[in-house]
Formats: C-alpha cells, structure tokens, sequence
C-alpha cells in the first residue's frame, strides 16, 4: 500500500477536484495537498473554503506553464491530474481550450512527473469509449476500443493515450480512472443536473435536449472520490480502472426525480435542439476496481442522492447565483 504525503492536485478548484481535496482532508488528515488551479470561468477559491492551509495549500497557475511545473512539481510524491477543460457545449462552440489545457497542459505535467520522479494519477472520463446503442444492454469495459464522438472526449481520449505512452516509453508510474458521470455539490451550474435544479428555483423550464432519451451513468462524486484514493494507494503501474455505479438514468427520468425533490410538475419542460453528435448512452462495468480493489458505491439511492444534491443548491444560492446568469446566456446563444 502506498500512503502518499504530498499530493500535487490539478484542477482541485473545481467540482469534482474540490471534492476529492475535502474527502482527502477529512479521510486522511496526514496527507499534504497542494492545490494547482488557473481559476477558469469553472474554478472558484469558495470550493475550497474552510480547509486548513497547513494541510490545504492553493497555487493559482497554469498546467500548461513548464517554468511554474518545475518550481511547484518537486518535493510531492503524487498527482491527482483533475484540470481540465470539462464541457461539451462549450467544446462544440469552441476546442481550442480544449486543446490547449487536456492535451498540452496533460504533456507538460507528464513531462515535470517525469523529471521529478513522481507518481501520476489521471482523472478521464467514460466518453473516450465513444457511445453504446440505447437498446442493448452492452457495457463500456477497460479493454473497450477508443472510439471518442465529440472534440471534448477527443482530448480526453488524447490525454489517456500520452499517460499510457509516458509509462510505457519512459517507465512513468502511472493509473488511469475512467468515470462515469458524476453529481454531487459544487457542479457547475452548467451541467445538467445543477441547470435544471437552478432553473427551476429561478422559475425557468427545465431544458432536454432531443427526445431527452439519453442515458448516462450516474455516480456520487464522493464515490468517486473514494475509488480514487484506492486507485492511487493500492492500483497498480500502468493500470487503467473503470469506476461507476451501476447509476444508467435516462434524463428525462432525471428531471422527474429532481422535479419530485423539488416539489414541481415535470410537464413543463422545454425540449430544445439536440446538441451537435449527442451521444446516446454511456455505461462502465466497474468489476475490475470492485474485484481489485474492493471498492464500492456507498451512495446507492439516486433518488436520495438527487434530493440531497437537490437540498445543497437550495441552501447555497450564494454560491451558484453569480454565475447562473451568465451560464444561461451561452445556452441562450446556443440557441
Ligand atoms: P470542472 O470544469 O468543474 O473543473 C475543472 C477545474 O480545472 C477548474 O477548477 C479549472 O479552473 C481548472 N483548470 C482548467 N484549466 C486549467 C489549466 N490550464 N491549469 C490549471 N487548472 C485548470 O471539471 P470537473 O467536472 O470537476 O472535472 C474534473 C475532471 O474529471 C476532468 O478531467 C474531467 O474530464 C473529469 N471527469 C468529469 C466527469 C463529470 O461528470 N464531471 C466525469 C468523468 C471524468
Ligand atoms: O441543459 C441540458 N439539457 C440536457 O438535456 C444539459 C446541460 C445537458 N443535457 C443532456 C446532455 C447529456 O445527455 O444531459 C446529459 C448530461 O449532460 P452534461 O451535464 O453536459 O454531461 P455530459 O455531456 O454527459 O458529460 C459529463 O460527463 C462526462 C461531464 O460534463 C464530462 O466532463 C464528463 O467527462
């Protein structure tokens, strides 16, 4: 088992970053974090807030500037490389940043590990796996072939393959976790399930997009976070793990669990146009990390978790209303 001291975390100013810097700060005190975080239109300090700064320290920089790389990468034992340019619409509008932070800023931290001696864990996502047909019941596994459909999981998917050439070419100790997608506190309010729950407390209608059929795989961030730290203590060099929940929802049956939090009638929701290459259906099977390593979803219950998500939004509306309006005018533009 390997205890890290000193983690390097990127990325750790956003949602799912914020909440694996919390769970690593309550669940294992004794380890140092620092924070590496460009503070983009997704980075907020206030994820951070309360964390003790002998345990928690924050950098504000750039994954993409070697110089700063070689001044704050020497002295950790581990990063955790969650910093990334995280959404698919605004992919579609525009890739370049997209580029720029998942493939070049995933070369240059590589490049520092390397020459540092210093173990790398990356955080990727499901959607490297391309899609899976709504009518089957075919899952995503760690040997599924790489068949990427927007330009967001392109550079996930680019980003994957420098990991495994730095281990494979150079010796790197490396691991990869592929997740399914993750909701909890902290979501940026353009995401699915925080726009619709903060639409709803504005008095806007929910928004599907196309039939609203779409299936995606939900997992509780805290989940995530704890497979995370079972990957990076007891995973093996050069392994990639899957991690999900068994959590495939259709989102129209989303809506209708947050609407019933909420409280609200599900029939007013807007179906508007279909996102460009929309992928129809993601589902891991997570029996690798299960078997290996023995980890499991303690949040079970989507319904549950989706009222408590639900609750959190409700009681921090000081946290989400000074983006909100902004949000809704890229979804506005969009069209
Ligand atoms: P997020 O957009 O909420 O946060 C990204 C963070 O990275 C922000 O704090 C931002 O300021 C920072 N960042 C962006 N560019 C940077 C740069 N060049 N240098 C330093 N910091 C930079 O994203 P998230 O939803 O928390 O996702 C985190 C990671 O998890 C990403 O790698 C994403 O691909 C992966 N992932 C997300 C999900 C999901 O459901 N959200 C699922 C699977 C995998
Ligand atoms: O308003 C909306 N209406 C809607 O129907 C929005 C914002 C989304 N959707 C649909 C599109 C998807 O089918 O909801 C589903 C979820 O959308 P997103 O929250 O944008 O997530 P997704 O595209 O599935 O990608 C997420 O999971 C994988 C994360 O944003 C990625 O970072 C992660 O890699």
């Amino acid at each position: 088992v390997f205890e890290p001291q000193n983690i390097l975390v990127t990325g750790g100013a956003g949602f799912i970053g914020s909440n694996f810097v919390r769970y690593v700060a309550q669940e294992h005190p004794s380890t140092h974090v620092t924070v590496l975080d460009a503070l983009t239109y997704a980075g907020n300090r206030a994820n951070l807030e309360g964390l003790v700064p002998s345990h928690v320290e924050f950098i504000h920089g750039n994954i993409c500037d070697a110089e700063l790389l070689n001044k704050v990468v020497p002295g950790h034992d581990l990063i955790v490389h969650f910093a990334a340019e995280s959404h698919n619409d605004r992919a579609i509008e525009n890739a370049q940043p997209f580029l720029e932070t998942n493939v070049d800023g995933t070369y240059q931290l590589l490049v520092a590990a390397q020459r540092y001696g210093v173990r790398f864990h990356h955080i990727s996502t499901d959607e490297v796996f391309g899609d899976l047909p709504l009518n089957s019941t075919e899952l995503f596994t760690e040997n599924s072939p790489y068949n990427p459909s927007s330009p967001y999981a392109a550079t996930k998917a680019a980003s994957d393959h420098l990991v495994r050439a730095w281990h494979r070419t150079y010796g790197l100790y490396t691991t990869i976790s592929n997740c399914s997608n993750n909701y909890g506190p902290y979501q940026h309010v353009e995401k699915f399930i925080p726009r619709q729950i903060t639409n709803i407390l504005q008095g806007r209608a929910p928004e599907l997009y196309g039939s609203g059929l779409n299936i995606r795989d939900w997992i509780h961030v805290d989940d995530h976070s704890r497979a995370i730290w079972s990957i990076v203590t007891r995973g093996r060099s050069g392994q990639t793990y899957l991690i999900a929940a068994n959590g495939q929802t259709s989102n129209r049956e989303v809506l209708s669990l947050i609407c019933e939090a909420m409280g609200v009638r599900a029939d007013a929701v807007h179906f508007v146009t279909d996102r460009p290459g929309h992928d129809r259906r993601y589902a891991l099977d997570a029996t690798k990390i299960t078997t290996e390593l023995h980890w499991h979803p303690q949040h079970t219950d989507f319904a549950r978790g989706i009222e408590q998500t639900v609750r959190w939004y409700v009681d921090h509306r000081s946290w989400w209303e000074p983006y909100k309006a902004q949000t809704e005018e890229l979804y506005n533009h969009r069209g």
